[in-house]
């Protein structure tokens, strides 16, 4: 643990003083990722001032406001800087884990097969409501820390392994205490509409009407839940589901997202943006009308090529129509036991330039800027710009193309959240 506590350093006062508290960051290069300007927003020989935790100004050499003058100096020796990363899509609660299920899959088995079969998604909803929510707390924080330890200063949780309203919520909590132990943003989504549990088989408008409708209310009430997501597949939910729970979470004032064409195009994106959606994620099988809608409705592609890489796909997401069309494109992880057990946003980085042929620049926005709209947090975070939260990471690299081009390394230098 000791060399994630290292680098889990802030601006500890930021919050408790009547003066402001002020401190300027210096000798960075900075990776804005403000669009519109240079490759990667970059400002060379930068320096960022930030004051009680929110950035104050960005500014190239001797730029610093001259009030600022007498603040606490840090000096970072020509650095990079970017946006504190954003993991906008995971599983990271859950129990148990599907080793062998891998091993069927090398034996020939297909995701689809091992899931209609009872195992897949349903195997870890077993090892789930076996744990309490103390101990998915504790199996998940070594999967939190790996990311934090790759800069995350946001990582959205999803539940969808309970199954039942207890279930849910358990999971719920505990993907809320874990942003109690980490000094780290804990976004969580309701993604009771996962899977049918088995004692559900054969009747998804009952376990829609008894638990997916009521569990949302009551995780609601709870204050558990900043967006609702969904599985929209032919071994999950159809559209027409997921329309229901879409339909209920706009009651209760819910934005959405939803797990959408990841083996098949069922126009799960197309409802999605219907609905507004923040973001539709895995996209491999979208169609042109999904693209045309996701860009009317100014929702996020979240690309997931750990999912891609581990299931195999033959089918690349639509990358070069997204691009044309304009629609953000985010990257995440979707760290989870059954399709992409990865919890690295780097590695994230290097498949989605490898698989996908995105640009390095492409992928690091796809972790800053657009993961944190394909969260609703834009205004918050994913840039460096005056008015956003100071939260930074700090690498060991010259050039911002480097974090996606490595393999298994982690030139992480120092994290910085206030
Ligand atoms: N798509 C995925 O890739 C994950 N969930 C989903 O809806 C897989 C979850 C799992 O296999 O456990
Ligand atoms: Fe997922």
């Amino acid at each position: 643990m000791s060399i994630h506590n290292s680098l889990l350093c802030g601006f500890e006062n930021s919050h408790f003083s009547e003066v402001p508290v002020r401190r300027i960051l210096t000798d960075l290069t900075i990776a804005t990722m403000e669009p519109g300007g240079p490759a990667y927003g970059l400002v060379e020989r930068g320096a960022v001032g930030v004051e009680d935790g929110t950035i104050a100004w960005v500014a190239g050499e001797g730029g610093a406001p001259s009030d600022w003058r007498g603040v606490d100096v840090e000096d970072f020796s020509g650095r990079l800087m970017t946006p504190a990363l954003v993991d906008c899509h995971t599983h990271i609660v859950f129990g148990g884990n599907r080793a062998r299920e891998f091993e069927m899959r090398l034996e020939g088995a297909t995701y689809e097969e091992i899931a209609r079969a009872g195992g897949g998604i349903v195997s870890t909803v077993a090892a789930t409501r076996a744990l309490s929510e103390d101990e998915l707390v504790d199996a998940a924080l070594p999967r939190l820390d790996r990311l934090i330890g790759e800069g995350a200063g946001t990582v959205e949780i999803k539940s969808g392994y309970g199954l039942t309203i207890e279930d849910e919520l358990k999971m719920l909590r505990a993907a809320r205490r874990l942003g109690e132990l980490r000094p780290v943003r804990i976004r969580t989504s309701y993604l009771a509409a996962h899977a049918l549990p088995p004692e559900y088989k054969g009747r998804a408008d009952a376990y829609l009407g008894e638990v997916v409708l009521p569990g949302m209310e009551a995780a609601t009430a709870e204050g558990l839940v900043h967006a609702v997501d969904g599985f929209c597949e032919t071994i999950a939910f159809t559209p027409d589901e997921m329309r229901r729970v879409f339909d209920k979470a706009r009651t209760l004032g819910l934005p959405i997202k939803l797990h959408a064409e990841q083996l098949s195009d069922l126009g799960g994106a197309k409802l999605a943006a219907s609905f507004g959606a923040l973001s539709a994620d895995h996209l491999e099988y979208l169609g042109e009308d999904g693209v045309a809608a996701m860009e009317e409705a100014g929702s996020v592609a979240v690309l997931l090529p750990g999912a891609f890489y581990f299931l195999r796909e033959k089918k690349l997401p639509p990358v070069a129509q997204l691009r044309a069309a304009g629609v953000p494109i985010a990257l995440a992880t979707d760290c989870n036991p059954g399709s992409s057990p990865m919890t690295s946003l780097l590695l994230a980085m290097n498949m989605g330039c490898t698989f996908f042929r995105l640009t390095p620049e492409e992928a690091l926005a796809g972790v800053t800027r657009n993961a944190a709209r394909a969260l609703g947090l834009a205004d918050e975070i994913g840039t460096i710009e005056p008015g956003k939260r100071a939260e930074f990471a700090i690498w060991d690299v010259d050039h911002p193309a480097e974090l996606a081009y490595r393999i298994g390394d982690n030139p992480l230098h120092r994290r910085i959240v206030a």
